[in-house]
């Protein structure tokens, strides 16, 4: 008696063999569970769909579950990543984004995204024309948007091509909480209130001033919207509408998911996370180059970004006054960061100015989160920063407990 094969099932174990090889994880079983993980969830992204031909799906799947490690191949030698190769990647090797457990409706769900379909970037592009004096304002009022950070020139320009103005008054609905989305929004001026409604009351949970994005998420994961902005002044938005916004920006996560994912997987930080929400963070993060002695961060300044170190050494000092008498002020080392280490947390968490400044030594890339951002997905890691905080008390005692001992660090 023959007992047979399941068709696929090989390949199935081949591809995961590999995987295991390639990555060498120390945990096999949760490397396992994740690696499978995705392979549903890619399979259930797509099944809808029914876009690719699914007689054998191993193949595919080794593809869509890949776990290089393509962030330990950005550190290389000379710390420069090679964008330009992944421009010219096949669409095929996309990874799709983690279905969250958000997901409530069918309908948007029935849209999923899917940078592959050919269809779709048949489409000419929209644009809305612009005279010179909208386009600067455009341009100034994007210029330091994270999404839109890792688009090549090409992309941005498309962006800015298709954006087109909305202006508001107090009181108008931008979004509404579960509406389907339709279009990201670009501040250029004007404050927002963003209210989250959750077990039927609606609360107010955090405000824009004349500055920042929102409206990405409902484009991104195929969800209804997760937040309620309202305008609480008169104020002018660019608007990205839905398709755009998915063939350019979406499909350029897909890019950074591939570049950045096992690097992620490694920061001890963003354990508490589960890995839809790591991946979350990838796709929120941009990357960021800093020349040697480059200021990242000035203390006392106003936070809005939090800093993870890609490549490269950050150090970060402390102004104190160099005698009890003197005014003069001097800066003091207080600690270096490397790789997988993050930064600029302190402020974000308690609402304060910058508590120190952060220098780079040697050329350094770190990936920056928004506020934002930061506050929506980085919940669950505030025990493992609270607890880094709490450390930074003691060791200011001991660092600057007398001045004789800065002026012995400073020379
Ligand atoms: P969207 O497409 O879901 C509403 O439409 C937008 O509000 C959303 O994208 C974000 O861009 C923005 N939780 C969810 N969405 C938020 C939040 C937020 N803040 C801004 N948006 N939280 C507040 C974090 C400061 C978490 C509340 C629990
Ligand atoms: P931030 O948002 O205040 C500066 O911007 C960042 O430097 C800060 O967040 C921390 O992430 C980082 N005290 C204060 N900030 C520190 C410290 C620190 N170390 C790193 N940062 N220490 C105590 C002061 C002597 C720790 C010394 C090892």
């Amino acid at each position: 008696m023959s007992i047979e094969i399941p068709q696929g099932l090989t390949e199935l174990l081949q591809s995961f063999t590999v995987e295991v090889l390639r990555n060498q994880p120390r945990d096999l079983l949760e490397f396992a569970l994740q690696y499978f993980t995705r392979l549903k969830e890619r399979e259930t992204t797509e099944a809808p769909f029914g876009q690719h031909e699914r007689q054998n799906s191993a193949p595919r799947a080794a593809k869509a579950v890949n776990f290089i490690d393509e962030a330990m191949q950005i550190d290389s030698e000379n710390g420069e990543e090679d964008d330009d190769d992944d421009d010219d990647e096949d669409d095929d090797e996309f990874m799709a984004p983690v279905i969250n457990r958000f997901i409530r409706r069918a309908s948007v769900c029935a849209e999923a995204f899917n940078p592959d379909e050919d269809e779709e970037d048949k489409e000419p592009l929209v644009t809305h024309p612009k005279t010179d004096e909208q386009r600067q304002r455009l341009q100034e009022a994007c210029w330091d948007i994270l999404l839109f950070k890792n688009l090549d020139p090409e992309e941005m320009s498309q962006v800015l091509d298709a954006m087109f103005e909305k202006f508001c008054v107090d009181g108008d609905h931008i979004i509404d909480q579960d509406d389907d989305g339709d279009n990201f929004y670009v501040i250029e001026s004007g404050t927002f209130n963003i209210f989250v409604r959750a077990d039927g009351a609606e609360k107010k949970v955090s405000c824009y001033d004349n500055r920042g994005s929102f409206g990405e998420l409902a484009l991104m994961y195929n969800t209804p919207r997760a937040a309620t902005i309202i305008a609480t002044s008169t104020g002018a938005l660019w608007c990205l509408d839905r398709l755009t916004f998915r063939r350019i920006i979406v499909k350029n996560n897909a890019k950074k998911r591939r570049l950045y994912e096992a690097f992620i997987e490694t920061l001890p930080l963003l354990t508490s996370l589960e890995l839809s929400e790591r991946m979350k963070v990838v796709d929120v993060i941009s990357s960021r180059t800093y020349s040697d002695s480059q200021q990242i961060i000035a203390q006392g300044d106003l936070a809005d970004c939090f800093y993870i170190v890609e490549s490269g050494q950050v150090r970060i000092t402390m102004k104190r006054s160099r005698t009890k008498k003197e005014q003069e002020e001097e800066e003091v080392d207080i600690a270096m960061c490397s790789r997988g280490q993050y930064f600029g947390e302190l402020a974000l968490v308690t609402n304060k100015p910058r508590a120190a400044s952060a220098y780079a030594v040697g050329s350094v890339k770190c990936l920056v989160m928004d506020v934002k951002a930061f506050e929506r997905l980085l919940g669950p890691c505030m025990d493992i920063m609270k607890r880094n905080i709490a450390n930074y008390e003691e060791q200011l005692k001991s660092l600057f407990g007398s001045s004789t001992e800065i002026e012995q660090q400073s020379s």
